[in-house]
């Protein structure tokens, strides 16, 4: 049984760091692609929706998550909910 135990537990552990936030495809609200959700990314969403910075991922700045997948200020508003 003890066998059984030290077996599993690293199989488990492979499986939780499998699932790690840097392998996801992208972290919501992230909107620069630094792999960090901060004040900056809010900046940047603004400057998306008023057409002066390109983004590297769209599905990103969605960061309210609405039924239509719009961007628009009300992500920016939620992320800054989030952060503050
Ligand atoms: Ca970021
Ligand atoms: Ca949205």
């Amino acid at each position: 049984m003890c066998h059984l135990r030290a077996w599993i537990l690293p199989v488990v552990l492979v499986a939780f760091e499998s699932r790690s936030l840097a392998d996801s495809p992208f972290v919501r609200g992230d909107t620069n692609g630094d792999r960090a959700v901060d004040i900056t990314d809010a900046i940047v969403l603004m400057q998306y929706l008023f057409g002066s910075r390109e983004v590297p991922c769209l599905e990103a700045l969605d960061v309210d998550e609405d039924a239509f997948g719009s961007l628009n200020v009300a992500d920016a508003i939620s992320l800054l909910d989030f952060l503050y």
